[in-house]
């Protein structure tokens, strides 16, 4: 791109439109289409139907597990699979983590306690674990940040130990395995997201799946009201059920999974090529060995080795319409209401401070095109190349950038 003048310097934005870090993938959108007018003629449209049933036998068998069950979201997931294993008191959860991983603790009455993670990883730090068990604690959560997996071993010996309960939100790892087997198996019960952003989505879903009969018994009453007959309820249940449009969704995302696993994984080795080289930058790198769906492009920004602030990089890549994300910025225990029930709490995680300031997503999938990576590398570049001025141009530009504080948007292209 010689000549090419970014944005901030009065060129024309990169890209026309925005450039999200997780749109959608949207599968054989005839076959999708076939299935629902299935639905619609069949007219069941919800209530554990056909589709849902073959979701559920499709994901189990992905995920080697005896058995799963389909919820409308990963959130409702994981709390019906919390309540199901009757959690209670304290469960400990990393701090770097999407706030929902904490929050369906919270709903429920659950003290979501604060783990640190391990720098290189980012996932849950067994020691610091082991540290935070009180008599009060019922349970480990640990997330498989990325769609890496915990380090299972250490964290099973911890609940070994203390009797505690094991569950791991794996909303990033459907599909990805550890040591050769696939995320699903491990602890109690795994939970996995089929969120519209999440590689293979349901438009919205979520599933619990777990080889422990008795708990898949209770999860499946448990998300329908604790319905046991037409008239006999024998929990306290919710309505957590699944759709029968989101599984025909899932099940044609699940079909397509393969080639997007394929196409993400081209372009996160593509980010590798394009960003060789620059100071103070690496992607966080994947075990070739395992499977992986690349579906983060995850990027460091070291600030000791970077010219520019990953912050400033962020703005720099907003102005070109290149709406790279901070997930999962300020870590859980920054945001309410935990900031204010332990606001002492970021003392006891400095892997979670220092990893929440330095990390970026950048766009992928498979529709964004290989030559935008190329563009996306250019912008960075670049901006690297001139860092003084472009903070200088950062503090006195209005251009748009990465809202802070309470922006959020919407759809906008
Ligand atoms: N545990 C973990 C570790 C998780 O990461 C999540 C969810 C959960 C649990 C809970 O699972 P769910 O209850 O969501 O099933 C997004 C997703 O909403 C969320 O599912 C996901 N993790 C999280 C990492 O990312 P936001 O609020 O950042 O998404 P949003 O709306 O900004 O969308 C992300 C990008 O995708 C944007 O750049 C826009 C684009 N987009 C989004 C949607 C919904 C599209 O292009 N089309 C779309 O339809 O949370």
């Amino acid at each position: 791109m010689p000549g090419r003048v970014l944005a901030l310097f009065s060129g024309q934005p990169a890209f026309a439109a925005p450039v999200h870090v997780g749109r959608p993938n949207i599968g054989n959108r005839a076959r999708f289409l076939e299935r629902v007018n299935d639905i619609l003629d069949c007219r069941w449209l919800s209530n554990y139907g056909a589709y849902v049933q073959e979701f559920e036998r499709e994901v189990a068998r992905q995920a080697g597990t005896q058995h799963c069950i389909a919820v409308c979201n990963g959130t409702v997931a994981l709390e019906i699979a919390a309540r199901a294993l009757d959690l209670e008191g304290e469960v400990i959860v990393p701090a770097f983590t999407f706030v929902a991983t904490a929050h369906a603790l919270q709903w429920q009455g659950i003290k979501p306690v604060f783990a640190d993670i391990d720098p290189a990883s980012h996932l849950i730090d067994p020691a610091s674990v082991r540290k935070l068990v009180t008599p009060r604690t019922s349970a480990i959560l640990g997330v498989h940040l990325w769609g890496r997996t915990c380090d299972v071993d250490a964290l099973e010996a911890v609940a070994r130990e203390h009797g505690l309960k094991l569950l791991f939100d794996a909303a990033h790892a459907f599909g990805c395995t550890r040591r050769g087997r696939r995320v699903g198996g491990h602890g109690q019960a795994e939970v996995f997201s089929f969120h519209a952003t999440k590689f293979v989505n349901s438009l919205e879903g979520g599933a619990v799946v777990t080889n422990d009969g008795e708990l898949a018994r209770r999860i499946r009453l448990m998300k329908n009201f604790g319905f046991l007959g037409y008239d006999e309820v024998g929990y306290v249940g919710t309505n957590g059920k699944m759709n029968e449009v989101s599984a025909a969704m899932g099940l044609t995302s699940i079909e397509a999974m393969d080639e997007v696993i394929r196409l993400n994984r081209e372009r996160y080795q593509r980010y590798l090529q394009a960003l060789e080289g620059l100071p103070g930058l690496s992607l966080l790198r994947y075990d070739e060995a395992e499977q992986n769906n690349y579906q983060y492009v995850v990027l460091d920004v070291d600030p000791a080795a970077c010219p520019l602030g990953r912050d400033d990089l962020l703005d720099v890549l907003w102005t070109e319409n290149v709406q790279a994300r901070r997930y999962f910025y300020p870590g859980c225990h920054r945001m309410e209401p935990y900031r204010s029930i332990a606001p002492d709490d970021a003392s006891g995680l400095p892997n979670t401070e220092r990893v929440a300031g330095r990390i970026l997503l950048l766009p992928t999938g498979p529709s964004l095109e290989m030559d935008d990576i190329e563009t996306i590398a250019w912008i960075i570049r670049l901006a690297l190349r001139e860092p003084r001025a472009v903070v200088e141009r950062l503090r006195t530009t209005a251009l748009p950038r990465h809202p802070r504080g309470a922006g959020r948007s919407g759809r906008t292209a």
